[in-house]
């Protein structure tokens, strides 16, 4: 009876020492997800032939990552690019291809354009809201 009791206790105190432990792994788990930087994409977009969709884009900057990202998807028939000037952001993507873009996690509004078809207003924006420091207790 009272071996049982005690036993009971260090089983409940066994799992309340585990508890936290399970949680960060978990948490360690779920960031390190997405190859790399760590964190999903922003956002994603895709090319058409010949325009964005969607062609205004909204994101937030992260406070954990040097970093963030945005995957694009050529869903066209012919090859496009997709070019940020101000963040020297250059890729060629091939028809029905996907690449994530990578860039500094700077707050600002961006205007993103295919080179090749520019003229015919192959065009978008960016704009990455800041993001406050979550406060730690
Ligand atoms: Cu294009």
């Amino acid at each position: 009876m009272r071996a049982t009791r005690l036993y009971q206790g260090l089983l409940r105190r066994a799992l309340l020492s585990l508890c936290p432990l399970g949680l960060l792994v978990g948490a360690l788990a779920c960031g390190s997800g997405s190859g790399g930087s760590g964190l999903p994409p922003i956002a994603q977009i895709q090319q058409l032939d010949f325009s964005f969709s969607p062609s205004y884009v909204f994101g937030f900057a992260s406070a954990n990552t040097s970093t963030i990202s945005i995957e694009i998807e050529n869903a066209g028939s012919v090859p496009h690019t997709f070019t940020i000037d101000e963040l020297g952001v250059d890729v060629t993507l091939d028809p029905q291809s996907r690449q994530i873009v990578r860039f500094g996690n700077d707050a600002g509004s961006y205007a993103f354009y295919c080179r090749f078809h520019r003229e015919r207003g192959m065009a978008g924006s960016l704009l990455i809201g800041a993001t406050m420091r979550p406060k730690r207790p």
